[in-house]
């Protein structure tokens, strides 16, 4: 049971802000006004009462003192003794409350008057005649210097009848007009202390009837969504919110229940199934998570809101990002909640008060957490050390990496800032962080701070360069020391692996395991694994009908019948080798002219990092060297390549990578590149043929491409015309065999064994 407040918890809660003044006034105001309408109207009643009463009293005083002088003032003025009739008013000279007395002669002309009130003057005043003429007692109130005073004036007559003259007796009423000011302090007092009053005893009421349940059903819900039932407030059946608790134990108990069920199921099946899918990840995340949920973090987000520049609407999409389309299949099959910056300019109108959102939109399976970003910390920390920094030094592209000091710690602030938000949503038991690739290198030590016991894997979606590479960076030791916080990182090939643990035996004080393939830092061990990463199947599937209109569109607006189609489909980015691609495009034509006429180049490029100067650049430079290539070979119909620059979504790419009887991706750098397996799962007929770069990640699996060093062009425009010459037979068993590889390692498979890795390691911390 909560108990009374003591006044000092009372004054502390209204005081730290914990009731807002404006909720307290909100459900006292109608009551204030009208308490004080009531009591001021009272004080005015009070007030007139009182002056009336002390008027009357003075009156009444004047009337019988006037009275008693009267005689004596008649034989003053019969025997017009001046010096008695200065004795008669200065009777009262001496009298507690200022009052006086003045004689007047029967014409009216003043004969004496008390000394404190010697500047009165026989003025024409018009109730002294009143009197004269009358004969007849009066009072007046009237103002004399800065006071008001009373008078009451009695005519003086002889024994016959005649008129002598007339008394006034002179009351200074200042003291009436005091009293009535000590009465209206006195009202103004009482109100203001129940003013006071009424809103404590608003905010008490408040606070025990709504705000004290409401914080202990809060705390309730938090530790009970946490699983910490002894820190869970008592709320009794009885309680304001107990039918509500127990509702929610009843729901929680059954899904419990459900989870278990769901849980020993999942296991069953996952041993049964071979190829991995999305049911069978969601069964490994059941049997292997259980009640909690992943938490994944990473820069881009899975779905940004943006207005349309066209039609002024919002609208919802997914970034060209390799680490989206990994990582977001995952999500949907695992539910949890993805921490990314909100970079849509819409973003803020979608989400919750905590910053929250559920998506997919259509179809919501996770939460969606949007950190924000200024500008200043999104150019320092994204576009400056991340981009210009960590994405040069990595891939070796020859394109010198940027690191300005100013970067570096805008870089250490942003990932604070995510290190705390995704804090916020760890359970409190069996709490799992899988963090994205090389903009978050400090925060897996960061979040290991606050939570120990939480499992924190990172995975690096890029190359990892040889040491004698990362060691130009002046950052080394605080960038590795930050990822050694986590307790595994991943990355695509055991190459990058074997890499990375070089470089931090040769460059950091640690040990390095090769046995285990770890390294341990001050008594902390990181596994360090090759996980492949891959697709999910929506490339891999019969050609829709729709698709197939669609298909029939693209070809004839774009007079590709009849045509080699080659495709290519990338971010507009120096590591990918578009340049290059180009390059061989023209060569692969100048060598082999049979072809003009014959072969067509599609590429679709999404604009990329514009901000920074040398994407605007190759952006620039690429447009460029299309068009004077297309010039070179432009016979009045025909152009070699046609050059599609924007965002395309997943459903308008499919139909390209449809028609496209040869793939090239010529990546000078790249860490997998899931264009390679996307257009392999979208080639369902196994035709067609992909040109894959040697310096990709994919190339280690996809052995059934064609190699190719893009550096070398003759080379590179050599293997356009094998691909263009490849019999049906052999691209069918090439096509065939990279299905069935990724197939079998696709995306779902890459999760499972990150997510298992993951969870037999916090077994070990539970141990
Ligand atoms: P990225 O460098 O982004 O990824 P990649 O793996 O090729 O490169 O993925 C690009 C994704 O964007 C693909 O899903 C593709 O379909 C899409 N995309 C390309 N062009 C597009 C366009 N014009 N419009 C819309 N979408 C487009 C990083 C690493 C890679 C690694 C991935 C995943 O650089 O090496 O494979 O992460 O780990």
């Amino acid at each position: 049971m909560v108990g009374p407040p003591s006044w000092y918890q009372l004054a502390v809660f209204l005081f730290k802000g914990k009731v807002k003044m404006k909720k307290i006034l909100f459900f006292t105001l109608p009551l204030l006004i009208i308490v004080s309408v009531v009591i001021l109207l009272f004080g005015v009643i009070q007030v007139h009462s009182q002056e009336d009463r002390l008027m009357d009293d003075l009156r009444r005083k004047a009337e019988t003192v006037a009275e008693s002088v009267e005689l004596s003032a008649k034989y003053v003025l019969i025997n017009n003794d001046m010096s008695g009739a200065l004795r008669l008013v200065g009777k009262f000279q001496n009298k507690r409350r200022a009052q006086g007395a003045a004689i007047y002669g029967k014409d009216g002309r003043l004969v004496a008057v008390t000394e404190r009130f010697k500047d009165w003057k026989d003025e024409d005043r018009q109730y002294h005649k009143d009197v004269l003429k009358k004969k007849a007692a009066k009072d007046n109130l009237s103002k004399f210097k800065k006071i008001y005073v009373y008078s009451y004036i009695v005519p003086v007559m002889d024994d016959k009848g005649e008129l002598l003259g007339m008394v006034e007796m002179i009351y200074d009423t200042s003291y009436v007009f005091a009293r009535s000011m000590d009465t209206w302090k006195s009202i103004i007092a009482t109100l203001v202390v129940l003013v006071i009053s009424l809103i404590l005893i608003a905010a008490l009421f408040l606070r025990q009837m709504f705000m004290v349940p409401m914080e202990k059903l809060t705390s309730w819900f938090k530790h009970f969504q946490n699983g910490e039932s002894s820190k869970m407030p008592c709320i009794g059946k009885k309680d304001d919110m107990g039918g509500l608790v127990s509702e929610v134990e009843q729901v929680a108990l059954s899904l419990k229940v459900a989870r278990k069920t769901v849980s020993d199921a999942a296991s069953a099946r996952i041993d049964k199934e071979e190829i991995w899918t999305e049911s069978k990840l969601k069964d490994l995340v059941h049997a292997k998570l259980g009640d909690s949920s992943l938490v994944v973090v990473s820069n881009r987000e899975p779905f940004m809101h943006v207005i349309d520049e066209k039609t002024g609407k919002v609208k919802c999409v997914r970034p060209a990002s390799g680490v989206v389309t990994a990582i977001d299949p995952i999500m949907r099959a695992c539910g949890g909640t993805w921490v990314a910056q909100g970079s849509g300019n819409a973003d803020r109108q979608f989400v919750n008060s905590k910053d929250k959102l559920g998506v997919p939109p259509e179809d919501i399976r996770y939460i969606l957490k949007r950190v924000w970003l200024t500008q200043e910390e999104e150019e320092g920390f994204y576009y400056g050390f991340s981009n210009e920094g960590l994405w040069p030094l990595c891939h070796i592209t020859h394109t010198r990496p940027i690191f300005r000091e100013t970067d570096w710690q805008m870089y250490k602030e942003v990932n604070r800032r995510f290190a705390d938000s995704v804090v916020e949503e760890l359970p409190a038991k069996n709490a799992f962080v899988f963090i994205q690739d090389y903009h978050f290198t400090l925060a897996g030590r960061m979040i290991k701070e606050k939570r120990p016991d939480a499992t924190v894997a990172l995975f690096w979606h890029i190359p990892w360069p040889n040491t004698e590479v990362f060691s130009i960076c002046p950052y080394q030791q605080e960038i590795l020391d930050g990822m050694l916080g986590c307790d595994l990182i991943g990355f695509h090939v055991q190459y990058h692996c074997n890499n990375f643990l070089d470089t931090a035996n040769r460059l950091l004080e640690c040990r390095v395991d090769n046995e285990k393939n770890s390294i341990v830092r001050a008594g902390k061990e990181t596994l360090v694994r090759p996980f492949p990463i891959s697709i999910d199947s929506q490339f891999d599937s019969a050609v829709s009908a729709g698709e197939s209109v669609e298909i029939e569109k693209i070809k004839n607006d774009l007079n590709l019948k009849d045509k080699i189609v080659a495709v290519g489909v990338d971010r507009i980015d120096y590591t990918k080798g578009i340049v290059e691609r180009v390059l061989a495009v023209d060569r692969f034509l100048e060598k082999y002219p049979e072809y003009k006429g014959r072969f067509v180049f599609v590429q679709l490029s999404a604009p990329s990092r514009t901000k920074i100067t040398r994407y605007h650049d190759l952006s620039e430079e690429i447009d460029q060297l299309v068009e004077k290539k297309n010039s070179k070979y432009f016979d009045g119909s025909w152009k070699p390549i046609i050059y599609l620059k924007r965002y395309f979504t997943p459903e308008e790419i499919k139909p390209y990578y449809r028609i496209g009887d040869i793939c090239i991706v010529s990546s000078l750098h790249d860490g997998m590149n899931l264009v390679a397996k996307e257009y392999v799962a979208a080639k369902t007929d196994l035709s067609g043929t992909l040109i894959l770069s040697k310096f990709t990640g994919a190339s280690r699996e996809l052995t059934d491409a064609i190699a190719v060093n893009p550096y070398s062009i003759e080379e590179f425009a050599d293997s356009i015309k094998t691909a263009c010459e490849m019999s049906a037979e052999e691209k069918r068993q090439r096509m065939e065999s990279m299905r069935r590889n990724i197939q079998e390692h696709n995306v779902y498979r890459w999760a499972a064994n990150i997510i298992s890795e993951m969870t037999g390691l916090q077994k070990k911390w539970t141990l």
